[in-house]
């Protein structure tokens, strides 16, 4: 079937299942332990989460549902023409666990007939003729009647989701410039809470077992909004309010994103349909991903949910940091100029470091390796931008910090992560709004702890509730006096 919604309704009992019978042999099984330090140093270390959609190796980086970034550039759908991977690809396999087909991208960016009888009829009251469409009956309906049906709300997906209730449109444009587009992102996000069909089903007494199909909804009309909202900010602040435009259902999610934000070169759509993917979920336990699933754990919608995550993600520390990391060459560039020596360089990252500041786009929580997000970006600039003066500074940054940060002794993860090259990438195509950069970032996002979302229901997990124990009670518990 190219209906996602179809395929993981197949698969949540036998998940249910395997599960089940796991916790009833291993439920007292332990897993792991808890130090004092591990109490006091941010939980780090602590296995205390099941996500499904992505596992984060220390060495080798993240794998989505076992594939690793560049098994996904090879094995997932791109555009036609393209070579990078459909960001609508990357959902389909963290949902449901398989590798897509073409059509079933394709259905899940344009939209599918969802309800045959009244697609049939709607035909027959068109006049189409269904004889001459052959093997390919499916697509060339979709095609042939894109008008009829994007009006007649027959398409369910992500398409024809992207509408935004007014009073969110009304929100976003009273919003003063000042205002951080993270905040703006993620007020508009909680606001979208009074479309959710998971909260009115909740209000009207649904069971649980369908708890997942309302939040199913939800997650894809958030994901289909997200695209509208983000750029109605951009447009905001930096390009006079002018209008976003309309979805086109015959473009893919990036490609539609990118031209609502104004933008029309073919190389920045596949710049952001790699940064759409290689950004959509690093396991259950980061600032963004675990703020969605705890607060969704007390059965807050998926806009509240996702709302909480991003102010989350709106951390220097966290996603902020690609914000950061411009800010930070700019610098470089503005003292040293573009005849830098790697000397200087080196002088300016440890003036840096004295100063009390990180470096930004450096270190992890639980990387011990060069993020292969970062790889694949650096990939991509060798590919489409290897003579750019910032493309040059960011490979000398990486052939000088590492070493710094070893040498200062404390940081566990000298190498780069996601965010020490994705702005550079954003500049050489034009978006020079460093601001804004975060709020790509939480777009993509949204695709892991969607599909995260949606199991969480699925499994029925219960409310999120570690203990938590005051200095005194945990000095008397080791025996310290
Ligand atoms: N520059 C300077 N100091 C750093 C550093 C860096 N890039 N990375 C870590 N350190 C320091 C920490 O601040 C900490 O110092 P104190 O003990 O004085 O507080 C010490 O090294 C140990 O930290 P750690 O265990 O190596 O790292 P954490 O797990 O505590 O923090 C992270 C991880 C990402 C917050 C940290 O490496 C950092 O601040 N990096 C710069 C910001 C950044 O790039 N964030 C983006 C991360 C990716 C993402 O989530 O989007």
């Amino acid at each position: 079937s190219t209906n996602l919604k179809d395929v993981l309704a197949a698969e949540i009992p036998e998940q249910i299942r395997e599960i089940k019978e796991f916790r009833s042999k291993h439920n007292n099984t332990v897993v792991g332990d808890v130090t004092v330090d591990k109490v006091y140093g941010g939980m780090r270390g602590i296995l205390g989460l099941a996500t499904e959609t992505s596992l984060l190796d220390p060495e080798e980086g993240i794998r989505f549902r076992g594939l690793s970034i560049p098994e996904c550039q090879k094995m997932l759908p791109s555009a036609p023409g393209g070579a990078e991977p459909l960001p609508e690809g990357l959902f389909w396999l963290m949902v449901t666990g398989k590798v897509p087909s073409e059509a079933q991208v394709k259905a899940l960016s344009k939209g599918q007939v969802v309800n045959e009888k009244m697609f049939l009829t709607l035909l027959y009251v068109y006049g189409c003729d269904l004889t001459c469409w052959g093997d390919d009956y499916w697509s060339n309906c979709v095609d042939l009647t894109g008008f009829v049906l994007t009006n007649t709300s027959i398409f369910q997906e992500w398409a024809n989701r992207a509408d935004l209730p007014s009073h969110v449109v009304t929100m976003l444009n009273n919003f003063p410039a000042n205002l951080h587009p993270m905040a703006q992102f993620s007020a508009a996000i909680i606001a979208c809470n009074s479309e959710s069909k998971f909260a009115k089903a909740y209000s009207e007494g649904v069971k649980k077992a369908a708890y997942w199909e309302y939040t199913y909804e939800d997650a894809l009309d958030l994901i289909a909004k997200l695209p509208t909202i983000a750029a109605i900010i951009y447009r905001n602040l930096y390009r006079d309010g002018t209008s976003v435009g309309a979805i086109d259902p015959n473009k893919d999610w990036a490609a539609n994103f990118v031209s609502m934000l104004g933008y029309e070169d073919p190389q920045f759509v596949e710049l952001m349909r790699l940064y759409l993917t290689i950004h959509t979920d690093h396991e259950g336990g980061n600032v963004s991903a675990h703020a969605c699933h705890l607060v969704a754990s007390a059965l807050s919608d998926n806009y509240l949910s996702y709302g909480a995550g991003m102010c989350g993600l709106a951390g220097p520390l966290h996603g902020l940091a690609n914000q950061e990391v411009l800010v930070f060459l700019n610098k470089v560039m503005n003292e040293l100029g573009q005849g830098y020596t790697l000397d200087q360089l080196k002088e300016f990252v440890w003036k840096t470091l004295k100063s009390g500041q990180v470096v930004p786009g450096y270190g992890h929580a639980v990387l011990r390796k060069t993020d292969p997000r970062y790889t694949c970006q650096r990939e991509f600039a060798l590919k489409h931008l290897p003579e750019d003066p910032m493309f040059k500074l960011v490979s000398d940054l990486y052939k000088v910090v590492p070493d710094i940060l070893l040498e200062l002794g404390k940081v566990k993860n000298p190498w780069p992560n996601v965010d020490a090259h994705s702005g550079v990438l954003l500049q050489y195509y034009n978006m020079m709004e460093m601001n804004y950069y975060t709020v790509l970032f939480g777009v993509s996002r949204a695709l892991g702890c969607m599909a995260s979302t949606i199991w969480d229901r699925a499994l029925g997990l219960p409310i999120e509730r570690p203990k938590s124990i005051t200095t005194k009670a945990l000095m008397k518990k080791v025996g310290f006096s």
